[in-house]
């Protein structure tokens, strides 16, 4: 990482972070996120960012995804508000304007409809959490934003830079540079030790447990990561705070067995750890 500063993540650095809220402060005060994914098949993806987001503090969030999976999404979440989107239109538009921050990626899918809503975030030009399929989409696109926090797993991260999951787990310092070189931004390389790193400072995460390598968990991180931007950390803050919160919450909710836990089971540790 040549120059970079490298410094080590750990749990006793999370109880500094969180304020109370003001007295007089207001749901908009908290900030609005919108969370775009939840094609066919994988609705579920977007409900779980959706709900990190809302645990993690966020005070309004819209999911934007395709009509008929509002009843889904919204059925089991009522504080979730809804877009459908068919095709991109003034309406979609509308709810990436009124989002202080975006997150775009869970259960997208890698068709024209995921294509489309990633370029309208990218004329959007709002602090941004890309992931999951979103990543599938920008590797194929030369699209790179300093606004943005990419949030690849290595399997995404190989896609991302045209190498296999090989060459990015034999080095993963070299990986997170080179894919910071290549989109910018900042880049938060998830898996066992995830790495963040903003093209100064790279951060070593050693938190969470295996436990957390089950479907979901990641779309879990990219909602708190953007409910952490909303509510007026930088980028990187949001991206190791973020982290943290998702890997303590994983600890705590491991005390009941790693093997068999679900991304759903992080929502009320995520709740816990940021008050
Ligand atoms: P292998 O061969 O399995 O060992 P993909 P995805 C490789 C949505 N989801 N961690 C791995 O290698 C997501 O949001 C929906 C992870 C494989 O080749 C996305 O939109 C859910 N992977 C979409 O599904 C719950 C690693 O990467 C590839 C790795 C696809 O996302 C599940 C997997 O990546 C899911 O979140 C590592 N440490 N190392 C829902 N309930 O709706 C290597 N790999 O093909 O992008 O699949 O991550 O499941
Ligand atoms: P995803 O593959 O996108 O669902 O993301 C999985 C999330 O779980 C990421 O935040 C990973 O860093 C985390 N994770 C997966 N496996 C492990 C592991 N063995 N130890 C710690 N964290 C893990
Ligand atoms: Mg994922």
């Amino acid at each position: 990482l040549g120059a970079s500063k490298v410094s080590q993540l750990v749990s006793q650095d999370l109880p500094k972070v969180f304020m109370s809220r003001r007295a007089d402060s207001h749901k908009g005060s908290h900030g609005k996120v919108t969370v775009i994914g939840g094609d066919f098949g994988m609705t579920g993806a977007v409900r779980l960012a959706a709900e990190g987001c809302l645990r993690a503090g966020a005070g309004l969030v819209t999911v934007i995804s395709r009509p008929e999976h509002q009843a889904l999404i919204c059925g089991t979440r009522p504080e979730l508000m809804f877009r459908g989107c068919e095709l991109v239109d003034m309406e979609v538009y509308h709810k990436l304007g009124w989002a202080n921050v975006l997150v775009i990626g869970p259960g997208l899918g890698v068709t024209d409809w995921g294509y489309n809503l990633l370029k309208a975030v990218d004329l959007a030009e709002k602090p941004s959490v890309i992931d999951a399929d979103a990543l599938n989409l920008l590797c194929q696109l030369s699209f790179s934003n300093p606004h943005w926090v990419l949030t690849p797993h290595p399997g995404e991260a190989a896609r991302l830079l045209g190498v296999t999951v090989t060459e990015v787990e034999q080095d993963r310092f070299k990986a997170v540079q080179a894919l910071h070189d290549k989109y910018g931004g900042v880049i938060v390389l998830k898996g066992a030790g995830t790495l963040i790193f903003d093209g100064v400072h790279c951060v070593v995460a050693p938190v969470g447990n295996p436990g957390l390598a089950s479907g979901g968990c990641g779309d879990v991180l990219a909602g708190v990561i953007g409910a952490l931007i909303a509510q007026g950390y930088s980028g990187m803050q949001a991206a190791y705070f973020g982290v943290l919160i998702h890997g303590d919450a994983a600890d705590l909710a491991a005390q009941a067995g790693e093997r068999g836990m679900l991304a759903s089971d992080l929502m009320p540790y995520i709740r816990q750890l940021v008050n």
